[in-house]
This record gives structure tokens, C-alpha cells and sequence, in this order.
């Protein structure tokens, strides 16, 4: 059902997937034990596509949740695009436009929908995107835990070649962390990452940070804010990278004009899927800003999507995907996705690449729900 007049979607089906993590990963929100996600498959003829929700069971990181993701895939979007054909994944964009929010829930429909275009033309994800590498560099995200030990995963991780390390910071565990990390490691690539755990009123503590010649400094304010971030910038000599609060092209936009950042953490999920991920891609280019792609402890199919995104040229800071096997004992993809010396390889072959290892992926499912035009 595929070819020069588009796919027509045929069925879908959703999973709610709990994969244990190997270590619990703490950040300034909470503790996370396991990963706890939406998967969905979209079918035409023989063809699957996959996307892969980065909702969490709570509104921690944004407001989504796994639940809200279910409610609107099957109260609104399900019903409106299976049996329905789709010219280009531009089209399916658009069918959503409509539903406020949610961008997570229809980044997962979109992303499904890539890779199952991408299939369906015999072409990898990276080239419809528009990718120009093979490979990626990555670097890692350390959770919040003893000072001691922190220092010797970060050199661990640096052995390993990861091209950077960031720390994630909160109200009690910032400068000792950071002095301590810098002091053992004075080379090294290294950024902190607060998800908006300060104010403006910890001005005095953040300038501090300026002290250890940080790469970035990233999402320090609220969640929703860009303008306490244009102010603490102008105060600031290192730059601010906003993550959270950058949804839409126009929120990165309104960033970039306040001079609130100078670098962009892009997730496919927060903005709503590729095409949109690839708006801000572009008009950080045209600042003369990098981006880079950030993570949420995906699952292989989350992690695959990060790849093709990864390879579009203006990543031209180490992203968040690192391998695999830092996170889970064993993965619901067949083929690890594993770094060597950094670097992540695209997984080769049509669409995102990767297969789902069926009997596994059966053995985390907590739900599964079919649906058909
Ligand atoms: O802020 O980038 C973040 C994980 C969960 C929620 C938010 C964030 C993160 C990470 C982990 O930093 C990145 C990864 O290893 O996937
Ligand atoms: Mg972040």
C-alpha cells in the first residue's frame, strides 16, 4: 500500500512497555527505577513502522503522561488517520495540528509514520531527513548520587571515549559536585543540567558556575520560561542550552531573539516529531547555533529516531544517545545500539533500522491494544 500515492495507514498497535533500568537515574524532579513507555506500530500492506512515546507515567518532565498519550491516541488520533492515506509524513503532521498540546503523543505518531514512509521508499530515515553521517558523536547524562562516585563514573565514561559528560545538578548538589568533577578531570567536555530546579534568585550560586569552563549550562529555570533565561544569560559568560523549554520552532524562535540560549538539547518527542524537530534544527543554523539531540532513556526504537535526527548537520554537539546497554539489561531491539570510542552508528538498512525482538518485547508488555480502520 505504498508508493508514489502515499501509504495508507492500515492498523496500529499500542503497548505500554515497562523496561527495569539497571541503575535507578536521579534528577532534580525525581528518581526514575524503570522505563515506563508508549510503543506504537503502524502497519500498511507488510510494511511496520515504529515510534516510541517519551511521555512518563507522571507529568514530571512535562506535562504528558503515558495515560494522557493513550487517552488522545485513541479517543482522537487513531480513529482519525487509520484507513486514511497519507501523501507524506506532512500531511500526517497537519492532521494533528488540530489537538493543543500533546506533542510527545503525536511526535510518537510521527515518528512511526517516518519510519514506515522512509520503508516503504527503501530508503533509511537519516536520508528522508536529510541526514549527512553515518555515525554520530555521543556523549553521556550522570544522575545525581554520591560526589565520590560521580567522579569515578565520569572518568569511566571518558575512558570509554564518550565525548562528553554532563552532570545533572539541583539546589544542594551543584559547585562541590562540579568543582570536584573539574578537578579531576580538567580536560575534560563537561556541562550540568538542573531541569529547572533554580530562580533568579540563585543568581549569585549559578554565577559561580561561569568558574569551571562548562560547555553549557542546561534548562537552570522553569520549565515553561525563556524570559528569566534571556536575563541570566546577559549575566552569565556561559551558555545557557534550553531543553525543556523549547517545544515549537516558534518558542526556539522567541529563545534565540531574547538571546535566552545559544545552544539547543532537541528531543524529537518535546517538539512534536522530526519535522518539527527539524524546524529548530534549521533556524539554530541560521543563528549560527548548534543544537544537539538530548535523551530520555529510550527504549532501541526511541533511540534509533535519535540517530537519523542526529545525522542532519547542524548536530554539532555530542548528544544524549549513548549505549544501550548503560541503561538495560537487555533491549525490546534486536541489534544493540552500542558507542564505540563515542560514537554512535546509524543502524543501517530502510526506515529507523532496528527489528523488535518479539519474544522479549512480549515479556515487558504490560498492555497491548489493536486497532483497524
Ligand atoms: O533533561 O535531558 C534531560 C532524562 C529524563 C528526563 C530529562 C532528561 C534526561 C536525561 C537523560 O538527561 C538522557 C539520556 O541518557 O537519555
Ligand atoms: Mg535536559
Amino acid at each position: 500500500m505504498a508508493g508514489a500515492s502515499g501509504l495508507v495507514i492500515e492498523s496500529a498497535e499500542v503497548r505500554l512497555v515497562r523496561l527495569p533500568l539497571l541503575h535507578p537515574f536521579t534528577i532534580s524532579t525525581g528518581t526514575m527505577h524503570a522505563k515506563e513507555f508508549v510503543l506504537l506500530t503502524l502497519r500498511s500492506g507488510k510494511l511496520e513502522g515504529y515510534g516510541e512515546g517519551v511521555m512518563d507515567p507522571l507529568p514530571d518532565y512535562l506535562e504528558e503522561t503515558n495515560a494522557s498519550g493513550l487517552m488522545l491516541l485513541e479517543r482522537a488520533i487513531l480513529p482519525q488517520i487509520l484507513g486514511k492515506r497519507f501523501d507524506n509524513p506532512a500531511v500526517l503532521e497537519a492532521a494533528m495540528v488540530h489537538w493543543r498540546g500533546h506533542r510527545m503523543t503525536k511526535a510518537m505518531v510521527e515518528m512511526a509514520f517516518q519510519d514506515l514512509w522512509a520503508k516503504s521508499l527503501g530508503l533509511p530515515l537519516k536520508t528522508v531527513l536529510g541526514g549527512v553521517r553515518d555515525a554520530v558523536d555521543v556523549g553521556v547524562s550522570l544522575g545525581i548520587g554520591d560526589i565520590a562516585e560521580t567522579v569515578e563514573r565520569a572518568k569511566d565514561h571518558a575512558r570509554q571515549g564518550y565525548k562528553r559528560i554532563k552532570l545533572k545538578i539541583m539546589p544542594g548538589h551543584d559547585i562541590e559536585l562540579v568543582a570536584t568533577v573539574r578537578k579531576a578531570m580538567p580536560q575534560a567536555h563537561l556541562s550540568v543540567d538542573a531541569n529547572s530546579a533554580y530562580s533568579l534568585s540563585d543568581l549569585a550560586l549559578l554565577k559561580k558556575l561561569d568558574g569551571f569552563d562548562l560547555d553549557y549550562i542546561e534548562q537552570p529555570l522553569a520549565h515553561d520560561d525563556i524570559h528569566d533565561h534571556a536575563f541570566l544569560q546577559s549575566r552569565m559568560e556561559t551558555a545557557i542550552c534550553l531543553d525543556e523549554s523549547i517545544r515549537t520552532s516558534a518558542d526556539a524562535r522567541k529563545a534565540l531573539e531574547s538571546k535566552a540560549t545559544r545552544v539547543i538539547n532537541i528531543k524529537v518527542g518535546r517538539a512534536g516529531g522530526h519535522q518539527e524537530a527539524r524546524r529548530i534544527h534549521d533556524l539554530c543554523a541560521a543563528w549560527g547555533y548548534p543544537v544537539w539531540c538530548g535523551g530520555m532513556l529510550e527504549s532501541g526504537i526511541g533511540r534509533a529516531h535519535n540517530i537519523h535526527l542526529s545525522t542532519l548537520p547542524n548536530f554539532r554537539k555530542p548528544g544524549d544517545t549513548s549505549s544501550a546497554s548503560r541503561y538495560f539489561r537487555q533491549d525490546i531491539v534486536s541489534t544493540a545500539l552500542e558507542a564505540i570510542d563515542g560514537v554512535m552508528p546509524v543502524p543501517p538498512g530502510p526506515g529507523i533500522g532496528v527489528e523488535l525482538n518479539r519474544p522479549f518485547l512480549e515479556s515487558v508488555t504490560q498492555s497491548k491494544q489493536d486497532f483497524s480502520a
